[in-house]
């Protein structure tokens, strides 16, 4: 079924509505066509800046083209889903970036664009096939953003909208009709601006728009899940899970709305809980206190080896006492190794005993470097 420019138009309208009515904070609408990225993403990988995220290397051919990942498809509805919340490091002391404050997004999303699926599929009158993403699918989904001229990709790699700043979840519909577009593209607005390079406390924006996902605080506090190289550990400073900091600086998110979607609102829970409370969580009480949030994602041991991290940079002697019994009793040795450090960042020579002790028993050779690397740093300040 063919349809004219002016019903296109009427179309995309009703579409847009539709979405608002849904919560999306903005809508727009670009023709299916490779995305420009390809190569600057080619060369990222090549450098090995996406470290252990494996699954960045499939599907290249799909990523900068979503007629390649969905075959038939002639458009794309791009939304972003504002989620600010007010402030990052809450009341007990726990710092979480601002996405996962709320409730896991994909779902419900999800579930908003299946809805939004249907509406396109009954104002159209034709017999559309869609397929819904967020985050899930092999796409640059911050490039095909840029694209259908919802914002511009900052120095910081975020896509930045005027008005709405760059706090938003980017979401996509594929569909197989051709709805049209009226894509303007927005300016690139970073001018001679490089807060976001200055204020990353890792050194990990290596080039504007370019991130060394390696360095990436975000990267090592969620998606890695080995140990946190020792080096980087002390500029994690306090965040637990994720990192706002180049969002934080950047003078578009100054006047950026805090979302009010019920689904992005912080869980009062987390505002009752220290970094130190973590480092006690059983199963039960992690899936009590997690229950379908993004912060599952790090799983429990990686919560507490980010937890026992943040307690070695921002805690004091009174903590040491604490870590120590965490230290006996905790079975992942990720997690003792990264407590072990901790106490080896705030410990003075009184615990190198203990700590020699509890070497003796230790059996896990990641552990017992931790802790032999603790009493060295404790011996050192003597
Ligand atoms: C892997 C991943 C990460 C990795 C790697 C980050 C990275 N920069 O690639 C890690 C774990 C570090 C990460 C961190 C974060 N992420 Co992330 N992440 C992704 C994911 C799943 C894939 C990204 C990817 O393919 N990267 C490969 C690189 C090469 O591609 P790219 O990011 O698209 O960027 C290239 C193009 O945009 C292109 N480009 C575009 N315009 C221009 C202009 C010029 C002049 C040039 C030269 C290049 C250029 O060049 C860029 C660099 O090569 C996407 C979802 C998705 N499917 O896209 C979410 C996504 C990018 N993440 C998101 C978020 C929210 C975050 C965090 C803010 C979370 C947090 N608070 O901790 C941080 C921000 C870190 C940062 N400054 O980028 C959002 C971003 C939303 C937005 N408004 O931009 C996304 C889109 C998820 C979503 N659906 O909403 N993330
Ligand atoms: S999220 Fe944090 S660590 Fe990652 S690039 Fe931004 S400021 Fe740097
Ligand atoms: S902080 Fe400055 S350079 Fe970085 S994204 Fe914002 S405007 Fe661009």
């Amino acid at each position: 079924m063919a349809m004219r420019l002016e019903e296109k138009q009427v179309l995309r309208g009703a579409i847009e509505g539709r979405a608002r009515e849904l919560g999306f904070d903005a809508v727009a609408f670009v023709s299916a066509q490779k995305l420009p990225s390809g190569r600057a993403y080619r060369e990222w990988l090549r450098e090995g800046r996406h470290g252990e995220m494996g699954y960045l290397e499939n599907y290249q051919e799909l990523r900068v083209d979503p007629a390649k990942m969905e075959p038939g498809t002639k458009s794309v509805v791009v939304m972003l889903s504002n989620y600010r919340q007010p402030i990052d490091l809450l009341d007990g002391g726990l710092r979480i970036c601002r996405y996962a404050q709320g409730d896991d997004y994909h779902k419900e999303l999800w579930k908003r664009m299946r809805e939004l699926a249907a509406f396109i599929h009954s104002e159209s009158g034709a017999d559309v096939a869609t397929r819904p993403a967020v985050d899930t699918a092999p796409l640059l989904e911050r490039d095909l953003a840029r694209q259908a001229g919802l914002g511009w990709v900052g120095k910081n790699a975020l896509l930045i909208r005027q008005g709405l700043g760059s706090f938003t979840f980017i979401s996509e519909i594929l569909v197989d009709i051709d709805l049209g577009a009226d894509v303007e593209e927005a300016p690139d607005r970073c001018g001679i601006c490089t807060r976001c390079l200055d204020a990353c406390p890792t050194g990990a924006i290596v080039a504007p728009r370019v991130i060394d996902a390696r360095r990436c605080i975000s990267y090592l506090t969620i998606e890695l899940r080995g140990p946190i190289p020792r080096r980087l550990r002390p500029l994690i400073g306090d965040y637990l899970f994720g990192c706002d900091i180049c969002q934080d600086v950047c003078p578009w998110n100054r006047e950026a709305p805090v979302s009010e979607d019920e689904l992005h609102l912080t869980r009062p829970v987390y505002r009752e809980l220290a970094p130190l409370d973590l480092l006690s969580f059983d199963h039960d009480r992690y899936v009590e206190v997690f229950r379908k949030s993004a912060m599952k994602r790090a799983k429990l041991r990686g919560l507490k080896r980010n937890a026992a991290v943040v307690v070695g940079n921002t805690g004091s002697a009174e903590d040491v006492e604490p870590l120590l019994s965490y230290l006996r009793q905790e079975e992942e040795p990720l997690v003792r190794g990264h407590i072990a450090w901790a106490i080896g960042e705030l410990g003075d020579p009184s615990v190198g005993d203990e700590l020699r002790q509890i070497l003796v028993q230790e059996s896990e050779p990641f552990v017992c470097e931790e802790i032999q690397f603790s009493i060295n740093a404790i011996d050192r300040r003597a």
